[in-house]
């Protein structure tokens, strides 16, 4: 009988860990649909308080499936690392205060807990780049990835191109925020 007690734990624990990654809306969907070529930037600093200085930019491809983030930042602080990032709910407010930006974009209500792990995105929140892709360290950062969950769809839960990008102290202290914007590009 051992062996069935250890089965039906191991599979009890499975299901909770299932469970607890899970948003309530289901695993984030791939965005397959995503304009081509769209292109969107957020400059920092979107203020006078930060001393963040640099630009992320996200565009999508030529097949509209994902989205391409590059961060090209530079200012960061020398203490306080690493530096976790998301795509936050909310734009920065007029005051350029990052608390105004509101939690994570969650648009499948997975909240903040467990932390996301990185080898099932599926199951993190679409706005959590820095759990899916990995913090930053060091003054400055270049860094290339591609996101499968944010959307450059307009009107759809993850769609971002209208809201911000937040980055945070190891503490989880907001340091810097800017909003994304339509790239006009030449
Ligand atoms: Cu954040």
């Amino acid at each position: 009988m051992w062996f069935l007690t250890i089965f039906a734990f191991l599979f009890a624990v499975r299901a909770l860990a299932q469970n607890q990654t899970t948003g309530k809306l289901g695993d984030a969907m791939v965005v397959m649909n995503n304009p081509p070529m769209a292109s969107y930037v957020a400059m920092f600093p979107r203020n006078g308080m930060s001393k963040v200085k640099g630009k992320v930019t996200a565009m999508s491809g030529k097949d509209g499936k994902g989205v391409n983030f590059s961060l090209m930042l530079q200012g960061l602080p020398k203490e306080g690392g690493p530096f976790s990032f998301h795509l936050h709910d909310q734009p920065v407010p007029m005051d350029g205060n990052c608390t105004g930006t509101k939690a994570h974009l969650d648009p499948y209500q997975r909240g903040q807990t467990p932390a996301c792990d990185m080898s099932m995105p599926q199951t993190c929140e679409v706005g959590d780049l820095s759990g899916k892709h990995g913090k930053i360290e060091g003054t400055r950062v270049s860094k290339n990835f591609m996101d499968m969950y944010a959307a450059l769809v307009p009107g759809i839960g993850a769609f971002f191109g209208n809201r911000s990008i937040v980055i945070h102290y190891s503490n989880s202290t907001r340091l810097a925020c800017a909003n994304f914007t339509m790239d006009m590009m030449d």
